[in-house]
């Protein structure tokens, strides 16, 4: 089978016969001229799209449509062309964009196909759409995907932002985060975790009172400090709430939300117990692997490791997006390809 469809997630693997043209049409491409995708991200988005419709082979498509259609929690894809070994791993949490294309056309392109839509925060990584997952010395220690001595436990990206079918898209909880893989010699897997599994082990009464606007949350280590525009806290919120979709979605950071009644700090508690006896997923984001999964579906974590040497160390390009929301708050019908 090509694509294995599982309860949680989907897992699609590029053919080894179509991996060598897949290579050469987006190693070379022509038409970007000086883009990148902070000055223009829609170059990267029709032109990746363009160039993966040409050379991914039917089945692949196929595959991405149906995801499109009707989206598991999550989507993997392996075998995708490479990055060269010449570009090293960020060492400050940045790199020069141009040297990247072949990422970015991956990257852009494969979002363009699933119909979702990029976000950057203008607080968050100085307000950049791709932020490198790669290790900070400086960060070592804190909780932030520049870390790697402590454990990034069970989270949802963003909790502190607005969760409802009406936020604007600067201000809403990303609804989806992607990754493409240069390097993970180190093999460290990004944890998934179902919020269907975790409420299916919660007491009803729990699941209730955690939807009751009665928590405040406030924002991660990673926003930027002492800037006016930012939502550095939110106060009257529910943690789980119900999707446009009739799904649940979760908002959560440990240490970052509050239960302002006794009824809603237990209930908190009680999450909080279930949460940390929970295993979920390990998915191995490797070199030419591409990862989409809804951050308000799925909880994420990382185990602490310690990273290759300097330029060598795991690399992961990551890019929140938005899926298809129409006026109203519903779905939009998905367009076909
Ligand atoms: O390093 C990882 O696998 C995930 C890090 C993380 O939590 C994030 O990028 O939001
Ligand atoms: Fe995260």
């Amino acid at each position: 089978m090509h694509s294995i469809n599982e309860p949680t997630g989907t897992t699609v693997r590029l053919p080894d016969e179509a991996r060598a043209a897949v290579a050469d049409a987006l190693g070379s491409p022509s038409g970007l001229g000086a883009a990148l995708p902070d000055t223009d991200a829609g170059a990267y988005l029709a032109h990746g799209a363009k160039l993966l419709r040409n050379c991914l082979p039917p089945q692949t498509l196929d595959a991405l449509a149906s995801w499109r259609r009707e989206p598991t929690p999550w989507l993997t894809l392996t075998n995708l062309p490479e990055q060269g070994s010449d570009v090293p791993t960020p060492q400050d949490g940045f790199c020069d964009e141009s040297l990247v294309t072949l990422p970015n056309l991956v990257h852009f392109g494969l979002l363009r196909l699933l119909g979702l839509t990029p976000v950057a925060y203008r607080w968050e990584n100085d307000g950049r759409l791709i932020r490198n997952v790669a290790p900070r010395a400086e960060a070592a220690r804190t909780n932030t995907s520049w870390g790697y001595a402590r454990p990034l436990d069970w989270h949802t990206d963003d909790s502190v932002l607005e969760h409802g079918p009406h936020a604007t898209a600067t201000e809403a909880i990303p609804h989806y985060l992607s990754f493409y893989g240069v390097r993970n010699t180190e093999g460290v897997p990004t944890g998934q975790l179902p919020v269907d599994a975790v409420l299916a082990a919660l007491a009803p009464e729990t699941a209730e009172a955690l939807r009751r606007p009665e928590f405040a949350v406030s924002a991660p280590e990673s926003y930027r400090a002492g800037d006016d525009g930012r939502p550095a806290a939110r106060t009257a919120v529910p943690l789980l709430w119900t999707l446009p979709d009739g799904r649940t979605g979760l908002r959560y950071g440990p240490g970052l939300a509050r239960g302002l009644t006794a009824e809603a700090g237990a209930a908190l508690a009680a999450f909080e117990a279930v949460l940390a006896g929970m295993d979920g997923a390990p998915v191995l984001i490797g070199a030419g692997g591409f990862h989409v999964f809804d951050n308000r579906r799925v909880m994420h974590r990382r185990v602490p490791f310690t990273p290759a040497a300097a330029g060598r160390a795991r690399w992961l390009r990551r890019c929140y997006a938005l899926g298809p929301v129409a006026a109203g708050g519903r779905p939009a019908p998905r367009p076909a390809r």
